[in-house]
């Protein structure tokens, strides 16, 4: 690993032998991450260091705090194992594999010369791989999508995480759209579906616990007991992938009772064969306990919860994406999306549901204009789905296919570390004749197999603008330092390569300023000048966007039933013991592998301070399966499928409920016992809407690991 230079040091006090003024200066910065919360940061900065890092106290979502491992992210920009230079992998590909520093001119030209070569072949045997390890407008999809779209690449079809939730409210609502998150304060019933919020929506935590202490009550569905959970006043654990089954029954007791808004349901949902009418009598079809046989829960728990929604007013659902990465994830969230208008809920401001608020940006982001799809002149290069990285990096050219992926070009994603089953993405990644670009921070698990890597600044080293997924302000990054060492942002990388190419088109060389005043649409009244002035602008978005109906479908009504895809229904996952039986007898238990709180997918992993809080992976079980398997708490056990084999300590307890197990976070393989993580497990089957990947919705066995010692090995 490269030395770090005493330039890239973050200071935490100014330093007295730097030049320069001595006058600290802010500067306005987002957060990077993909994160629904998108905080506005302060970053104080002085001789080229950042002296302090906060949230904005003035930035009404951020209100001036930031989760742990952001408020660490000058520990992650002064890393001392930051990639600093372009380097060339010298050794095999993979874990170990070893580098050599070399200057950007040999790195631009070498990459330029091989992607060249698979392009004058077939430019679709160039494959993007990129997701949302930055969600900035700029250093996300700019001059990377207009680069890919000239030379004709393959397109990548971004669904690694909510794309089958994206569908389903799409199908409902016309669009990502829903409440505005600030009025969940006033709610009086907060159903937190899928969420676990203290960890990955801490700034809709506090509107909760804020409507909490006005006397809402707070309910979570979640098979796991999260510390969400814990601090919510019901807990419904309901088996993964049974969440649309939980929805019918509650539409079930709403008509029993007669607690429908018959008023809101005639005039703003669909009605007719395709309708209202139709899922009636499909949900009269799942009396509570038949949910409750479904779910592995109490027909008293669906019946409650029915009650507590009708009768609660304002009822509010966040729903979140952890319950739509099961086969079934689609439909669930289109069943879901409904209740709030079967109960007239989204009259008031504080009533209705949250999922994403991402579809309220369009309006005035100009996609389009960064993206540049008009580049691909008349061409469609066919559509590879990330989610099936694995099979597709092994699939031979066919007819069907099209060519064989020659050529990766990997940023903003470490896909050897989170794309489901991992020992396929491992052996496609690590294919001799595969040519693979990596533009990271740090030598992650895909790093190890790159061809060329190429350094990428941070945060707080470039431009950006920000929309969000929880909120409905426009964000601006100002850089705060000069790249560290030969850190360039991934714009300029492909500006340098498209140069390096010879593709002559102008806008591949738009600066960021450039790209920066291409972001509003023309009319949206918003303007980059306002933006710096103030650090964020607010969309002027309605309170209660949907008290009137209004939805963005073309009726302007709620949508049941979907041209192509029916009635929303419930879909039982691929993996259960009621759904695959045969399977189940081999491979008993249903896992899940939600996050750790102190990484960010597989983001944070590395910083030293952060796996200390998390301690090493876990998988969570119950005491009466462990019991069961002669497993002890600490214990280091093996879970298996007929897919693959992962070693990891036990923690024995009441966070997972029985017949779960919770593999937790996405760490880095190489930090593994076994140099192996939960994707390990996971299969590349997809959702029913949307072609998302079913992480949640998977079988295994868990038995102690026989190769450990008695004190079950050191943890690393
Ligand atoms: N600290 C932290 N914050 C993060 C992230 C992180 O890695 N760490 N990741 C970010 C990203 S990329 C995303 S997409 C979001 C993810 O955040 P969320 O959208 O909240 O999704 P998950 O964390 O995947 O899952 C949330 C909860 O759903 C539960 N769950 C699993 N299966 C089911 C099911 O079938 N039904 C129900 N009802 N619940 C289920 C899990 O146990 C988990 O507690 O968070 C973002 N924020
Ligand atoms: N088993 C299991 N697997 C999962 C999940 C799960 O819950 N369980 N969650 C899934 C979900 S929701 C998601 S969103 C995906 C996330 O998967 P990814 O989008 O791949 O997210 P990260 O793992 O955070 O990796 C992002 C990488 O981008 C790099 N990066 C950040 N900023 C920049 C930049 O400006 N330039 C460049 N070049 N690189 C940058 C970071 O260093 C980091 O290594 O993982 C999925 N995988
Ligand atoms: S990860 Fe989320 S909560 Fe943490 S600083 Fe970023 S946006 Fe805020
Ligand atoms: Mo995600």
């Amino acid at each position: 690993m490269n030395a770090q230079p005493d330039s890239a040091r973050v200071a935490t006090t100014s330093d007295p032998t730097a030049t320069g003024a001595d006058v600290p200066r802010q500067v306005h910065a987002a957060c990077p991450h993909d994160c629904p919360d998108t905080c506005a940061i302060r970053v104080t900065v002085l001789h080229d260091q950042v002296v302090e890092l906060h949230g904005h106290p003035d930035h009404r979502h951020t209100r001036g705090v930031l989760c742990t491992k952001v408020s660490r992210y000058a520990e992650r920009t002064g890393h001392a194992e930051r990639l600093l230079q372009p380097m060339r992998r010298i050794g095999p590909k993979g874990p170990g594999s070893r580098f050599e520093s070399i200057t950007w001119d040999e790195a631009l030209a070498t990459v330029a010369t091989r992607l060249g070569a698979v392009a004058a072949r077939n430019p679709e045997a160039i494959l993007p791989y990129s997701y949302a390890g930055t969600m900035g407008l700029l250093q996300g999809e700019s001059i990377a999508a207009r680069f890919f779209h000239t030379l004709g690449a393959s397109r990548l079809d971004r669904t690694i995480c909510a794309s089958a939730g994206g569908a389903g409210l799409l199908a409902t609502y016309g669009g990502k759209l829903g409440m505005l998150v600030q009025h969940f304060a006033e709610s009086k019933l907060i159903v937190i579906w899928g969420s676990n919020s203290i960890a990955s929506n801490l700034h809709f935590w506090s509107l909760a616990q804020a409507a909490k202490r006005n006397g809402a009550r707070l309910v979570c569905i979640d098979p796991r007991r999260t510390e969400t959970a814990d601090k919510c006043h019901q807990h419904i654990a309901l088996r993964p992938g049974t969440d649309g089954a939980l929805a019918l029954g509650l539409m079930h007791e709403l008509i029993q009772n007669d607690w429908l808004d018959h008023d809101y349901l005639d005039r703003h949902v669909e009605q007719g064969e395709q309708g209202w009418p139709a899922l009636r009598e499909q949900a009269l079809q799942w009396p509570p306990e038949r949910v409750a046989e479904v779910c592995g829960i109490s027909a008293d728990e669906v019946r409650g919860l029915a009650r507590d929604y009708a009768t609660t007013k304002p009822a509010a659902i966040r729903l979140n994406y952890g319950m739509q990465r099961v086969r079934g994830g689609g439909n669930a969230v289109r069943l879901i999306a409904l209740l709030p208008c079967l109960t007239g809920a989204w009259r008031d401001k504080s009533g209705g549901l949250l999922l994403s608020a991402s579809g309220w940006f369009p309006s005035v982001i100009d996609s389009a204009a960064l993206q540049r799809l008009d580049l691909l002149a008349g061409r469609t290069p066919r559509l590879i789905n990330m989610s099936t990285i694995g099979d597709d990096l092994l699939r031979p050219a066919s007819a069907d296919f099209g060519p064989r992926i020659e050529a990766l070009v990997v940023y903003n994603s470490n896909p050897v570390a989170v794309a489901p089953e991992s020992p396929k993405v491992a052996a496609g990644f690590a294919r001799d004749d595969l040519f693979t670009v990596v533009l990271e921070h740090f030598r992650t698990d895909t790093a190890d197999y790159a061809d060329i890597l190429l350094p990428a600044t941070t945060q707080l080293e470039h431009l950006d603008i920000h929309t969000s997924y929880g909120h409905t302000d426009v964000l601006i990054n100002e850089p705060a330092l000069t790249p560290r060492g030969q850190a360039k942002p991934n714009t300029q990388i492909f500006r340098e390569l498209a140069a390096a190419m010879g593709l002559a088109e102008p806008c591949l060389q738009d600066s960021d300023e450039v790209l920066a005043a291409q972001v509003f649409k023309p009319g949206s009244g918003l303007t980059l000048a306002a933006l710096r002035e103030q650090g964020w602008l607010s969309l002027p978005v309605p309170d209660a966007p949907f008290a009137e109906g209004g939805f963005a479908t073309p009726s302007g009504r709620a949508r049941v039933g979907v041209p192509g895809l029916g009635l929303p229904d419930f879909v039982p996952p691929y993996e259960s013991a009621q759904s695959a039986p045969d399977l189940a007898a081999r491979y008993p238990l249903a896992m899940i592998s939600p996050p750790a709180r102190n990484f960010l997918n597989s983001s944070f992993v590395n910083v030293q301070s952060l796996r200390d809080i998390e301690g090493e992976p876990l998988l969570e079980m119950h005491p009466d399966d462990a019991a069961a398997r002669g497993i002890t708490d600490g214990a280091i056990v093996r879970t298996f499928n007929d897919r693959g084999s992962y070693r990891c300590r036990v923690s024995v307890g009441k966070r997972a409920r029985p017949g779960v197990v919770n593999g937790l976070g996405v760490w880095w393989r190489k930090f593994g016992l076994d140099g192996r993580n939960v994707n390990e497990l996971t299969h590349q089957r997809l959702t029913d809407l949307g072609a998302a990947p079913a992480f949640y919705d998977v079988l295994v066995q868990v038995a102690l690991d026989a190769t450990a010692g008695a004190a079950g090995g050191p943890a690393t």
